[in-house]
């Protein structure tokens, strides 16, 4: 079944307003749409902790820079908004840019730790607009609980800081990464890859599944972790590493030792296509 729309902030509101009246709690998980197994993990987590489910679809203009690819990014709302349904999202709000930031729309979202590095420093203004059109969807849905996906660590870092530092009365949930048959994380972005760059594109996930075995193996050396990545990086031609680095999990900071819940964190470009990817490291391995 497909899930109902509300395509305005009014509509959403009332739904959701109707929902709590019935009695239920409100889960809600923020994606831009393209859904793949990844987003629907999060529905099935989110319908674990919530009997009445919003997935919002909003591909957010903020979060993009100047020469990335908002205007490529896939859309397809009647497909997303059947996959949806089919796992148990009720509502899907799907906004209009104009409905999210009527002009003039000058209020952003700043955070001053977890969002300097890596990502950050990669996409300025990345995060402002991440952080600030997350701030508006929770205001708008008013959820119970948040479901978010580790694949973006990052961003669940930040996030996970944002609830605290403005109290927001809303549950986060992490869960972990979704991957293909050969580990390649779900991403919206797999689809832009050829062939040649998908076997490419693997050489993340052999460098983290490298990071988790020195890890599990008793490793707490981020350097050296660090080091026998990049070898794994370097033996796939045409990968351009950006970082590959141990930071802890909640600050996003780097860290020299392992000693409380870390994640090894990797981007590279494969010909057009930026990818990222990371696993957790426990201080103590499985
Ligand atoms: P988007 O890239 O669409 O991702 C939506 C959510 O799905 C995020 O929480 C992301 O971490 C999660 N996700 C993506 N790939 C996953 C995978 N392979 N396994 C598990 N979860 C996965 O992240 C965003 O959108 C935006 O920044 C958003 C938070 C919606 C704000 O605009």
């Amino acid at each position: 079944m497909s899930a109902s729309v509300a395509e305005t902030i009014a509509e959403c509101r009332a739904a959701v307003t109707a929902a709590r009246r019935a009695g239920h709690r409100i889960g809600f998980v923020p994606t831009m749409g393209a859904l793949h197994e990844g987003h629907l993990s999060l529905v099935d987590r989110a319908r674990e902790a919530a009997g009445f489910v919003v997935l919002s679809i909003f591909v957010n203009p903020l979060q993009f820079g100047p020469k990335e690819d908002f205007a490529a990014y896939p859309r397809d709302l009647e497909r997303d908004r059947r996959l949806a349904g089919e796992r148990g999202a009720a509502l899907v709000f799907a906004p209009s840019v104009t409905e999210m930031y009527p002009s003039p729309f000058v209020t952003r979202v700043t955070m001053r730790e977890a969002t300097e590095e890596f990502e950050g420093a990669a996409r300025p203004g990345h995060f402002d607009g991440v952080l600030t059109v997350v701030a508006k969807l929770f205001l708008i849905v008013q959820p119970d609980v948040a479901v978010f996906g580790q694949k973006d660590a990052q961003q669940a870092a930040a996030v996970r800081r944002l609830v605290i530092d403005l109290d927001f009365p809303i549950e986060i949930i992490v869960a972990s990464t979704v991957r293909e048959a050969d580990g390649l994380a779900c991403s919206s972005r797999n689809g832009f890859l050829s062939e040649d760059e998908r076997r490419k594109a693997r050489g993340l996930h052999l460098a983290l599944t490298r990071a988790r075995e020195l890890a599990d193996g008793g490793e707490t050396d981020a350097r050296r972790i660090e080091a026998a990545m990049r070898e794994v990086l370097a033996r796939v031609p045409a990968l351009h590493v950006e970082y590959a680095a141990i930071v802890d999990r909640d600050h996003f900071q780097p860290v020299e030792r392992i000693e409380g819940p870390a994640v090894a964190a990797v981007a590279a470009r494969v010909g057009k296509t930026r990818l990222i990817d990371n696993v957790v490291l426990e201080a103590d391995g499985p």
